[in-house]
């Protein structure tokens, strides 16, 4: 089946939906994304993923050539023009097609790109057993060469520690900082239980502030559950009393073992369980 996109102004039928071969997103990865989900017709944090898109676009100076309203309305319509209660949105701006070389200045027409389709899930199974992951070699990007805050079209670090996560028969895999300190999984965040304390690494340990990490976070303190934003190595990891991960795909999906040690007692965890069901409790509200 065909689905309808929105590109730039109106909604087109997929195959009418193409950039150019001289697409600054397409030849160097210059341009930035977002991935959202709408939830019983309604997208989840909606506004907190237009700031991060304008924030990612503000720190390589793209001019996103709609205004935030419109673009909200460009996600809202495009889901609609699908049918899609429950979907999955990319929302991609491109630099536009420009000159070959580097320079963005050489560039005209940004393109705004919403694309909805249906969400493609991990297996139940996963949930309710938890997954395995391993630590990559390949660090996250330092923030002094390129802010992982930015979610940037180039996703080239994240995929070289996915390919390895894969390797080793793993869906996600585990990336460090250039200091060795935890930072975040491939497409998802990290937390874990200490002494009853959730614990996940501050934006400074060189992560993407993942907008299911902030309504974790909001979760858990209203359970009364105290949570810290703490720089954390593997050790500290491997003997926590339980591991998860949060992000727009996955949502909160536990942690049972990791480069091999068992976490905790290797099945999904009270304060996992009570989060994920909060979660999915927040995202129908
Ligand atoms: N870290 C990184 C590097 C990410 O790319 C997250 C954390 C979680 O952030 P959110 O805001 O989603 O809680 C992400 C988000 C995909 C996909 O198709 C990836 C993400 C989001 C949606 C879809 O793999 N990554």
């Amino acid at each position: 089946m065909s689905r309808i996109i929105f590109m730039n102004d109106h909604l087109v039928p997929e195959e009418q939906a193409v950039v150019s071969v001289f697409d600054h997103g397409l030849l160097y990865g210059d341009g930035v994304f977002e991935g959202l989900r709408s939830y019983a017709g309604k997208v989840f944090r909606l506004d907190d993923h237009l700031d991060r898109l304008y924030a990612s676009a503000r720190a390589i100076c793209l001019e996103i050539p709609l205004a935030k309203a419109a673009v909200a309305k460009a996600v809202v319509d495009t889901l609609a023009a699908n049918n899609l209660a429950d979907g999955y949105v990319r929302l991609v701006v491109t630099r536009g097609a420009g000159s070959l070389g580097l320079d963005p200045n050489k560039t005209k027409h940004p393109q705004v790109i919403v694309i909805a389709d249906t969400i493609s899930l991990y297996p139940r199974e996963f949930y309710e057993k938890g997954l395995r992951i391993v630590t990559a070699a390949t660090q996250r990007t330092q923030s002094a060469a390129l802010s992982p805050r930015i979610k940037s079209l180039n996703y080239l670090n994240n995929i070289m520690a996915k390919l390895e996560g894969l390797q080793a028969g793993c869906v996600e895999a585990l990336m460090l900082n250039h200091k060795g300190e935890v930072a975040e999984c491939t497409g998802d965040n990290v937390f874990v239980i200490r002494g009853g304390k959730l614990l996940t690494p501050p934006p400074d340990a060189g992560i993407l502030e993942g907008i299911t990490r902030g309504a974790v976070m909001e979760l858990a303190g209203a359970a009364g559950i105290e949570c810290r934003e703490v720089a954390l190595v593997r050790h500290d990891l491997y003997t926590a009393e339980e591991c998860f991960l949060t992000g727009t795909a996955a949502e909160v999906i536990p942690v049972v073992e990791i480069d091999g040690r068992k976490v905790g007692a290797a099945v999904p965890g009270p304060i996992t369980k009570r989060l994920t069901a909060d979660f999915h409790a927040l995202v129908r509200r």
